[in-house]
């Protein structure tokens, strides 16, 4: 991807349109997924690829740079060689050219290779369970992670549109959004963990303890980080930082793919701001629609820091 972000310059701001949702075994998905659907499903994984998966905006850009900075040694140097979604290629990504597929970036990058998902687990590319490849997957609590999306369907230009906030978090409910339900999504790839090398982790446990999460990525990628080491990747990966860092923030695509005087990529980045969005109602609304299955599923988010829900 390295020297696109100049061709999107002379690039015709019309080719970005707004997606449209199709359902693919049940899940909806945008129209451009949908279309290659069986290029993405016969996907190639490597035994030592890792998968890094979740549901959009649940802390994917932060485990990226984390996981990047943990396999080059913190040195933010080397992270800073190309845009994070060069660094890393989101195959479930088919933009119109230049901007290239990810599946292609992914199958043209040399090995080992760390691959972005946002898939439920059910529609990952069998190749990965076959190839019995790692993978890292973030989830975040269903109130933060819908207004965040509210937010991104505003800004990015190849997003459904949202409509306003009450019919966005309608949408968001039933899984009529990109990527499908939260709950399905969040509560499959928990399942999963149990007979696969995942890493379940959490956005608020990466809010509350930073450097206890980023131990924990690198003892399941079997890297040992020194003190000073580890010291450099919080500081680098600290909601400050990567807000102001072009390699992070998706400053490098134009304005009319990602607008940020809409609203920025890094917007807020903290635990609680859906309170800010929801009425009494809509919360406890979620509440109930989310709490059964959750509860069956043993699985617990927290909506603010120092409390359980
Ligand atoms: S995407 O488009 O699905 O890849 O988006 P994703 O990266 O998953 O989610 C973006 C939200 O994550 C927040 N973010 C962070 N929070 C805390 N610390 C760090 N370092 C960090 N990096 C990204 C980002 O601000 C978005 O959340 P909101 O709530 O909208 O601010």
């Amino acid at each position: 991807m390295m020297g696109v972000e100049s061709q999107l310059e002379t690039w015709p701001a019309e080719l970005i349109k707004r997606a449209t949702l199709v359902e693919v075994e049940g899940v909806s998905l945008t129209n451009d997924v949908a279309e290659n659907w069986d290029a993405l499903w016969a996907f190639k994984a490597r035994p030592d690829d890792l998968l890094i998966s979740t549901y959009p905006k649940a802390g994917t850009t932060w485990i990226q740079e984390i996981v990047d900075m943990i396999q080059h040694g913190g040195d933010s140097q080397k992270c800073a060689r190309a845009p994070i979604y060069s660094r890393i290629p989101f195959i479930d990504l088919f933009p119109p050219p230049p901007i290239p597929k990810g599946l292609d970036e992914a199958e043209a990058m040399p090995s080992p290779r760390t691959i972005k998902t946002h898939l439920p687990v059910q529609l990952v590319p069998p190749s990965f369970w076959v190839q019995n490849c790692k993978m890292i997957y973030v989830a975040r609590n269903a109130k933060d992670n819908a207004v965040s999306y509210f937010h991104f369907h505003r800004m990015n230009q190849g997003m459904p549109e949202p409509g306003t906030w009450d019919q966005f978090l309608e949408n968001f409910l039933t899984g009529q959004v990109a990527w499908g339900s939260w709950l399905d999504h969040v509560c499959g790839w928990w399942e999963a963990k149990d007979r696969h090398p995942i890493l379940y982790l959490f956005y608020e446990d990466m809010k509350e303890d930073l450097s206890r999460e980023i131990q924990k990525v690198a003892q399941f990628l079997g890297i040992q980080l020194p003190d000073p080491v580890l010291k450099q990747i919080v500081q680098h990966t600290a909601f400050e930082s990567m807000k102001t860092n072009p390699m992070a923030n998706y400053s490098t695509l134009p304005a009319f793919i990602m607008d940020q005087d809409v609203s920025p990529f890094m917007r807020k980045g903290i635990v609680g701001d859906w309170k800010q969005h929801f009425t009494v109602a809509q919360s406890e609304r979620l509440d109930d629609i989310f709490a059964q299955k959750l509860q069956s599923n043993g699985l617990t988010f927290r909506s603010q820091l120092g409390m359980q829900c």
